[in-house]
């Protein structure tokens, strides 16, 4: 049985409305510091088209795409360098949020960072370059609001949608850990604390 303040929007996927909120400015700082690092960038798609939204990564593993493929690597192919260490401030909110959603000691090893200007989206995919889907994914919204796209295991079956606004977090798993999902084109708006942006932040057990 989920917890009151735990919606449940389809078999396990959980949204965490407002869950972190009050650690947005913590939050960016940390993504600043990360990306000071290992800076957000276009990478191309197995297709060869520049992605929407900029990316980058923090933890022992970042999430890459490229002309080769999707996986995960040790190192920013753009730097040469290991990826910047998880923020302390970013594992504990997604250890956290996956407690509050019923995934007890959820140890993230990748946290992919998503950048949105109004214009770009994310096509229906799956998450599906993870070693365990037992293990669950949480997703941590901040600025600009998006319509996330939730669909089932079946890519026919209509995606429903969901509004998520600054410091809403969702939490996957089990039935739903491979679901296919979306972005919906951004709209164009101002956030006051990010401006004309929206950041994901997806934390992931992927080896
Ligand atoms: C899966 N990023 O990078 S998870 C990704 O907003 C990605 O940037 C999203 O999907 C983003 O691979 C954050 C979105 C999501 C939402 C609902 C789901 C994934 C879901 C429901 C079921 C399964
Ligand atoms: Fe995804």
């Amino acid at each position: 049985m989920a917890r009151p303040d735990v919606v449940t929007v389809a078999a396990g996927v959980f949204l965490l409305r407002g869950f972190a909120r009050d650690l947005d400015v913590a939050l960016l700082q940390a993504v600043e510091e990360v990306t000071a690092i290992s800076p957000l960038r276009h990478s191309l798609t197995p297709g060869g088209q520049a992605m929407s939204l900029a990316m980058s990564n923090c933890g022992p593993l970042g999430w890459v795409s490229s002309r080769s493929g999707y996986r995960y690597e040790a190192r920013d192919p753009m730097t040469g360098q290991p990826w910047p260490a998880m923020p302390a401030s970013l594992s504990d909110l997604a250890l956290r949020a996956a407690a509050q959603a019923g995934f007890a000691h959820f140890r993230p090893d990748a946290c992919l960072i998503n950048q949105y200007a109004p214009g770009s989206k994310l096509s229906l995919h799956q998450d599906k370059d993870e070693a365990d889907f037992s293990q669950p994914i949480v997703s941590v919204s901040l600025g600009l609001p998006a319509v996330f796209l939730l669909g089932t295991t079946q890519r026919r079956d209509l995606p429903q949608r969901l509004r998520l606004i600054h410091g809403d977090v969702l939490v996957w798993g089990g039935p739903a850990r491979l679901a296919f999902h979306g972005v919906m084109t951004l709209s164009d708006g101002a956030h006051a604390l990010l401006g004309r942006r929206r950041v994901n932040l997806t934390f992931r057990k992927a080896a």
